[in-house]
């Protein structure tokens, strides 16, 4: 592993050629805002950016889209996410490099973010032959109740820096087969990795003769965001970020009767029992906790482990912690990157000292390296922090790598902890105990929308619906029938009976 960052012109031409070759027109992109990267502090390139007046017209255009997308086939439809997902199997490492260079992640975290992308349109791919909806039987002779889903209408999209890529792709993989165009508001920290992700798109569009409104990319600031959510043009608006973005966007979109998806903070916890094997569970902790720099909704926060197992747990972690390669992400080896940026690490060391105020105590990591080679960048050590109770800061989301240890006596407090906090997203429990990992996901057991056994709490497969609970906003996207949402629902009575048999027995005879 190198120490040295890469220079900034090194880092600045292998982002141009990376999104020149996805098809992007860098001089039309060019404006008046750069775009930083977070591995040297420096600026990547230039955007122009939208703002919200802009927005009416991609939603006009959305809409033209949509009244002839609607009445292709499903099945047609999928064969357009199957050229995108093929134009993304081409452009893996172009699309894992902007992700890395623009938010820091390291190579093979960006590359696997590339590749849930391939994932979500295979599996939309499947989909667009298993719309199903449901054939129920009637109560009266001769007739047949049935459910038709049909395509709902434009879909707004506003994503976060973390997942700068992927979240619009789970969106946009599904509600192409689901007959709706999109429109995208991307992070503004990651323009060119969505303008690239969006030129794949034209291309597949263009060469399969797909309506060209179907997928709109408006980069800008949050005046986008909120032109969208109160667009009554866009039918379901799935906003990813912070439980204060979310709180915002919720009540204005229910407001003019839209739909919404919400994926908001996480504060998930691992639960580590007497029985766990404790290998596994270190290895497990390090990756959910202390990869992607902590910046997952889905990172591990809370360590929640038994008395007789807390001291040596910890000491296992806190070990590996020492051992973290961080560095530049684009580095071989590396497994740590930077944060994204300054008000982030400044967010880490707000909460370390609210920790320490609250009881906590340090057991290794909180500091930051490469400070005087790039002052600009910000490299955060992944932090352990020994805490005698779910105290406040405990209890809420720092979006950076801190990993708070607490412990417990029984399985019950052990659960009670797990679920007293105000976000449900992710949550596991470490043990060799069935009964123990039954308890955990029984109704009464974790609250969050996703609950694991013997493995951590980030890293989802595409395959299941995913989302969560309370602050985190309930909404599911991604795989399972979370395509559901993305259309909407008829049912239709059909009456072949000759007669006029009313419902409920009722006579209405004139
Ligand atoms: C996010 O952090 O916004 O489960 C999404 C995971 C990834 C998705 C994370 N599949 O960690």
């Amino acid at each position: 592993m190198t120490t040295t960052l890469p220079t900034a012109d090194d880092l600045r031409q292998q982002a141009q050629d990376a999104a020149r070759r996805c098809g992007v027109d860098l001089d039309a992109l060019a404006g008046d805002h750069f775009v930083t990267s977070p591995v040297n502090g420096q600026p990547l390139s230039s955007v122009r950016w939208s703002t919200g007046a802009d927005v009416d017209g991609a939603v006009a255009r959305a809409v033209e889209a949509f009244r002839s997308w609607r009445t292709v086939p499903a099945p047609v439809r999928g064969g357009l996410v199957r050229r995108f997902g093929e134009l993304l199997r081409e452009h893996k490492a172009d699309l894992g490099t902007l992700v890395s260079l623009e938010v820091g992640k390291i190579t093979s975290e960006a590359e696997g973010e590339v590749q849930e992308m391939i994932d979500i349109c295979e599996f939309a791919v499947g989909l667009s032959r298993q719309l199903y909806g449901r054939t129920i039987s009637s109560e009266r002779p001769g007739h047949r109740l049935m459910e038709t889903w049909h395509p709902l209408g434009v879909v707004g999209v506003i994503s976060a820096f973390n997942f700068p890529a992927a979240v619009w792709s789970w969106n946009t993989a599904i509600a192409l087969v689901c007959g709706d165009p999109v429109v995208w508001k991307p992070s503004e920290l990651a323009p060119l990795t969505a303008a690239a992700s969006a030129a794949l798109l034209d291309r597949a569009i263009a060469e399969e003769g797909a309506p060209e409104g179907l997928s709109q990319v408006l980069i800008g600031g949050p005046d986008v965001g909120e032109a969208l959510v109160d667009h009554p043009g866009v039918a379901l608006l799935s906003a990813t970020g912070s439980t204060r973005m979310g709180r915002a966007v919720g009540p204005r979109v229910a407001d003019r009767f839209g739909r919404s998806l919400l994926e908001l903070g996480g504060n998930n916890a691992a639960i580590v029992t007497p029985s766990a094997d404790l290998d596994l569970t270190t290895r497990g902790i390090v990756f959910s906790a202390a990869g992607t720099a902590g910046q997952r909704c889905t990172t591990m926060r809370r360590v929640i482990a038994h008395v007789d197992v807390i001291d040596e747990l910890t000491e296992r972690v806190a070990a590996a912690y020492r051992r973290l390669p961080i560095g530049s992400p684009v580095a071989e080896g590396t497994l740590v990157g930077p944060l994204v940026h300054g008000a982030a690490y400044k967010a880490m060391q707000n909460a370390l000292e609210a920790a320490g105020q609250q009881g906590g105590e340090l057991v290794v990591g909180g500091g930051r390296r490469f400070e005087d080679e790039a002052p600009d960048a910000y490299y955060a050590e992944p932090a352990i922090v020994r805490m005698p109770e779910q105290t406040d800061v405990v209890r809420q989301e720092t979006f950076a790598p801190i990993l708070y240890v607490l412990p417990y006596r029984t399985l019950e407090e052990a659960i009670a902890l797990n679920n007293d906090v105000p976000q449900g997203l992710s949550s596991s429990i470490f043990t060799s105990d069935q009964a123990e990992a039954e308890r955990f996901l029984a109704a009464d057991g974790s609250d969050c929308g996703i609950a694991n056994v013997n493995i951590g709490t980030s890293g989802a497969e595409i395959g299941g619906a995913f989302g969560g609970e309370k602050e985190t906003g309930g909404g599911r996207e991604s795989g399972s029938d979370a395509w559901r949402s993305y259309m909407r629902r008829a049912t239709n009575t059909i009456n072949y009976s000759g007669e006029l048999p009313l419902a409920q027995g009722v006579k209405f005879t004139v």
